[in-house]
């Protein structure tokens, strides 16, 4: 058995130098050294030596073994080491492949539509004030001149925290807030954009939306002021050729209030599907600054006016770029969203 096993080990080192890849070298490593393989049925004949034989021959075929293993494994390594070097050998540079494609983000419509609204005020004259997001009742609606259980509230229905915290509907309660950090100084000239949100959703109506709010509060400021400047601001946002529409309307927090249209951009005013052939989109809510609200807002009404307007960047958006629905916007489709 001696003879055998010094057989099979010089046999398994000439042929172990035959294996040409990794994937010959380990079937041949089962066929040798495997549960199945030639040393195993070799060793199944132990039974059959004597006693002193045994560990003797024993000891033999775990030497034989171990160094059968060790060649293995140095080979592997070698093997490996050819390999690489024929990959590296046999690679070229293909200088005509197209490149790896780096996409770049953008600025989202919507924001870059309010940019171009703040600007628009900011020549004006006008300070970005930031308002929040999550409000309580209290500015949202009361000092808006909205107490509980004002029917007005059913307007703009919200999405409650609590009983008194709300994702505030309008960009609105900025004007008290911002009142409280300015007053007793005039003018109070801030436009507040911001995202806005109610239990809407429509084609025209989304339920988190964004909204620009516009205050001036100085002595003497008129209906003729907000109506000039909202005039120059749809000029300028869509063209000299622009008219606006003043609807007699209701804010609590204004008086008189009014839903302020442009001329539609789709048929100029002659009337189309877009504008439901009335020539006219509604684009806000403006109005003179309530007299109680300039009150709660720490100003005398005796002695200054004000104007304010909330404006509906997503309807500005839609109308601008002749978008159908409004939820287009906030879909995430990158195909549509990288058109702008
Ligand atoms: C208001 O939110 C008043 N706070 C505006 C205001 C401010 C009036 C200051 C007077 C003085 P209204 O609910 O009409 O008003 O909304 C104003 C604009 O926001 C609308 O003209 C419209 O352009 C836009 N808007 C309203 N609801 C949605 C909505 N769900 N999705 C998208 N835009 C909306």
């Amino acid at each position: 058995m001696r003879e055998q096993l010094l057989e099979l080990k010089e046999k398994a080192e000439a042929d172990l130098e035959r294996c040409v890849d990794l994937e010959a070298l380990n079937e041949f490593r089962v066929s040798v050294l495997g549960k199945k393989g030639e040393l195993t049925k070799l060793l199944k004949n132990m039974g059959r030596l004597s006693a002193e034989e045994r560990p003797v021959i024993g000891q033999l075929a775990n030497e034989i073994r171990d160094q059968l293993e060790t060649r293995i494994s140095r080979f592997s390594e070698t093997l490996r080491d050819q390999g690489i070097q024929r990959q590296i050998a046999g690679e070229t540079l293909d200088v005509t492949l197209p490149g790896t494609d780096v996409r770049t983000g953008g600025r989202h419509l919507l924001y870059q539509v309010q940019e171009e609204i703040e600007d628009v005020f900011i020549g004006m004259g006008y300070s970005v004030y930031e308002g929040f997001e999550i409000e309580t009742d209290y500015y949202n609606f009361e000092v808006m001149n909205l107490p509980k259980d004002h029917p007005a509230r059913d307007m703009q229905d919200s999405f409650y925290i609590t009983p008194e915290v709300l994702l505030r509907t309008h960009t609105s309660p900025a004007q008290n807030r911002a009142m409280e950090a300015m007053c007793p100084n005039i003018p109070v000239k801030i436009i507040v954009p911001g995202r806005v949100y109610r239990r809407d959703d429509d084609a025209t109506h989304s339920p988190m939306f964004h909204q620009v709010e516009g205050l001036l509060i100085d002595e003497h400021v008129r209906f003729s002021d907000l109506k000039g400047t909202l005039l120059e601001f749809a000029r300028q946002m869509f063209g000299p050729e622009q008219r606006i529409r003043l609807r007699p309307s209701y804010f609590p927090f204004t008086e008189p209030s009014a839903e302020v249209d442009i001329s539609c951009v789709m048929c100029h005013g002659r009337g189309c599907r877009t504008c439901g052939g009335t020539g006219w989109l509604e684009i806000l809510g403006a109005g003179m600054v309530h007299p109680r609200v300039l009150e709660m807002g720490g100003y005398d009404p005796g002695k200054v006016t004000g104007f304010a307007f909330g404006l509906g960047v997503d309807r500005v958006t839609m109308l601008k770029y002749g978008l159908d629905d409004l939820r287009l916007l906030f879909e995430n489709d990158v195909r549509f969203l990288k058109q702008f």
